[in-house]
């Protein structure tokens, strides 16, 4: 399939290879729906902190960062699509072009679910040229990436069809899932249950929120975190700063979880959460320090296991109030 040329001011999208129609996974497991849900696995902390040490590794080794059309983002992709291929996804590279540069989405399809029921759940993979890009956005692709490869070990039958994405040049604009959206017609754009969306979610100083934005999706993280008994706030730093946005303009029910970037924790939020307060959720957004030493184990453990929790609770529910 190939996009129809769509005009914008910052990009040019061209889409060489894309995810198969939805109609074509249908053959795979029918996913019988099991009476209860099956729990959610508690997410290793030590998984997902080992992608984090790859993903800092590959940024050293390629000037310092991930960036759009650096060698250190297409590293990065080799990276997970190794992972995911050998955990028994279906990936695919879809390519578009930004600032006169080959950009790459890359996305997976867990095989089986409901192809008129998808659940996407999805982060953007490129830092800026200022860093390695750990907390923004390791943290959101290695969690995503470990929700994946616990979808495989758990060999999971859920009701909805699975499907995981990276977004390139997301610090461009959000232009990587503007292209994977602007590739889908109305009748797939209609497939989508819901896209939660994971930005930022080990940040040094860090806060608990969750997007105020499909009210099925925020219950499903609010619950979870009441149930640990940690407090949750809706994001403060601007609506529409994440891919969600892209799947948002499309109609498409969106929800995601945020460590906050460089807005200074305040008293009563350092009060409920602990840190510092007056000082920045990340002093080092979109800079070089921004590496690996850039994180709090304890958000992103957290953070980690609600994605898993929302991928489960989501993905084998019947709706759970999401459109089906
Ligand atoms: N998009 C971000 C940072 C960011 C700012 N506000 C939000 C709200 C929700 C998620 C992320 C963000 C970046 O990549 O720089
Ligand atoms: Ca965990
Ligand atoms: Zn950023
Ligand atoms: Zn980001």
């Amino acid at each position: 399939m190939i996009l129809s040329a769509r005009s914008r001011a910052a990009a040019v999208l061209a889409v060489a290879a894309l995810l198969g129609p939805a109609a074509s996974q249908s053959a795979a497991q029918p996913a019988p729906a099991s009476a209860e849900a099956p729990a959610a696995p508690d997410i290793p902390l030590g998984n997902v902190k080992a992608h984090l040490a790859q993903l800092q590794s590959i940024a050293t080794a390629n000037g310092g960062n991930r960036a759009h059309g650096r060698p250190g983002y297409l590293a990065s992709v080799d990276y997970l699509k190794a992972k995911l291929d050998a955990a028994g996804f279906t990936t695919s590279l879809q390519t578009f072009t930004a600032s006169g540069t080959t950009g790459y989405n890359l996305i997976a399809d867990w095989p089986g679910g409901d192809p008129d029921q998808v659940l996407m759940a999805g982060a953007h993979l490129d830092s800026t040229a200022s860093g390695p890009g750990v907390n923004d956005n390791g943290t959101g692709s290695a969690a995503v990436l470990e929700t994946a490869l616990a979808v495989s070990r758990a060999q999971l039958t859920p009701t909805k069809h699975l499907r995981f994405g990276w977004w390139g040049a997301e610090e461009l604009g959000l232009l990587g899932s503007r292209a994977y959206v602007g590739s889908l017609s109305a009748a797939q754009r209609a497939t989508f249950a819901g896209y939660l969306n994971f930005d930022m979610i080990g940040s040094p100083n860090p806060g608990y929120f969750v997007y105020d934005d499909d009210p099925a999706i925020e219950k499903t993280f609010k619950d979870h975190y009441a149930g640990l008994g940690i407090p949750t706030e809706p994001d403060t730093e601007g609506d529409g700063r994440s891919d969600h946005a892209s799947f948002k303009n499309a109609g498409i029910p969106v929800g995601g979880l945020f460590t906050g970037a460089g807005n200074r924790k305040t008293a009563a939020q350092a009060q409920k959460w602990g840190g510092t307060s007056g000082q920045p959720f990340d002093r080092c957004y979109h800079s070089s320090c921004d590496t690996a030493a850039n994180i709090d184990d304890t958000a992103l453990d957290r953070n980690s296991d609600a994605v898993a929790h929302a991928v489960w609770t989501l993905g084998t529910s019947g709706s759970l109030g999401l459109p089906s």
